[in-house]
């Protein structure tokens, strides 16, 4: 059921991945007018600010066992998890603005106490499902559903004192095109639900998310959308860290979009990974503010 109250809760984290701007996400996002654009749609918008993140420069030395910014990664998520959590408790649709994707962490630790069922569609051209073990680059953007299935560093599953966030039947994945060999091996080993390019292009994005909407339906009780820029193609949404060619376009996610909102069935969502500094004119925000709006029952676009 989607509730009447927004509390936008942004994250200026950058230390899941290297690349300098995504910090800068939730200005950017804020710039583009996302809670003017809810207000329009009758919502009572809360803009709680940003959870408070350690900056870069004083995070450095702090890596763990291939783990990039182990501790203040934690830190960051363990604060986001309390506010997530206290907005749901006071009855708000909990909105998170990235930040790179190690946020989802945190997002998670706060959404799933809520629920016994939670479900997650993970909108991304990557699978996140790394661990220290499998990750290429050691950045915990890379790891986020892992961790939310209960694998990966303790510090970081146990987030919210509480582990597993969410089963691995309660996930799909749509836009996948980049997977590393130790996220394929997890997919087949969970059966976890993906909808790679290749499915998309083949059925659709029609079908695509009446298949995922229904059964996601038949078994969760709330269901949590995480949606990376990085899942549109980089033309649409060029303003990203991890830009990978053959995406989904403008209108499929927009359709995407209008269908979960129809269904009713998002409870939270969040968007991550936009980077103004990699952008153009805050295309990538803006497109992230139409997305959002759709989501949350605009009919004109
Ligand atoms: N994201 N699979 C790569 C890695 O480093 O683990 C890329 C991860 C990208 C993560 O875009 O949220
Ligand atoms: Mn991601
Ligand atoms: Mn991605
Ligand atoms: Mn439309």
């Amino acid at each position: 059921m989607m509730r009447k109250e927004i509390s936008i809760i942004g994250v200026p984290m950058d230390l899941g991945q290297t690349r300098r701007g995504v910090d800068m996400g939730p200005s950017a996002i804020r710039y583009a007018g996302v809670s003017e654009r809810l207000e329009s749609l009758n919502y009572v918008v809360h803009d709680e600010g940003d959870i408070r993140v350690e900056i870069k420069e004083r995070a450095q030395s702090d890596t763990e066992s291939n783990l990039k910014n182990l501790k203040a990664v934690a830190d960051g998520n363990e604060k986001l998890g309390q506010k997530v959590d206290e907005a749901i408790r006071s009855n708000r649709f909990p909105l998170v603005l990235g930040g790179d994707h190690s946020i989802a962490i945190g997002t998670l630790a706060g959404v799933s106490k809520h629920y016994k069922n939670l479900g997650v569609i993970w909108y991304d051209a990557h699978g996140d499902l790394n661990t220290a073990e499998t990750s290429p680059s050691g950045n915990i953007h890379g790891m986020p559903l892992a961790v939310s299935l209960g694998i990966g560093h303790p510090t970081l599953t146990n987030i919210g004192g509480y582990c597993p966030k969410v089963k691995p039947e309660n996930i799909v994945i749509i836009g996948a095109r980049s997977l590393d060999e130790g996220e394929r091996i997890l997919i087949k080993e969970k059966g976890i639900k993906v909808y790679t390019m290749h499915e998309v292009d083949r059925l659709g994005m029609t079908k695509v998310m009446e298949e995922t909407i229904s059964y996601l339906k038949e078994r969760t009780d709330g269901v949590h959308l995480s949606l990376d820029l990085d899942g549109l193609d980089p033309e649409a949404a060029p303003g990203v860290g991890t830009p990978v060619a053959g995406g989904l376009s403008y209108r499929e996610s927009h359709l995407a979009m209008e269908m979960l909102s129809e269904s009713n069935i998002i409870t939270s969502a969040e968007f991550v990974e936009i980077n103004p500094i990699l952008d153009e004119k805050n295309k990538t925000a803006d497109v992230a503010v139409a997305l959002m709006s759709s989501l949350l029952g605009d009919t004109l676009l």
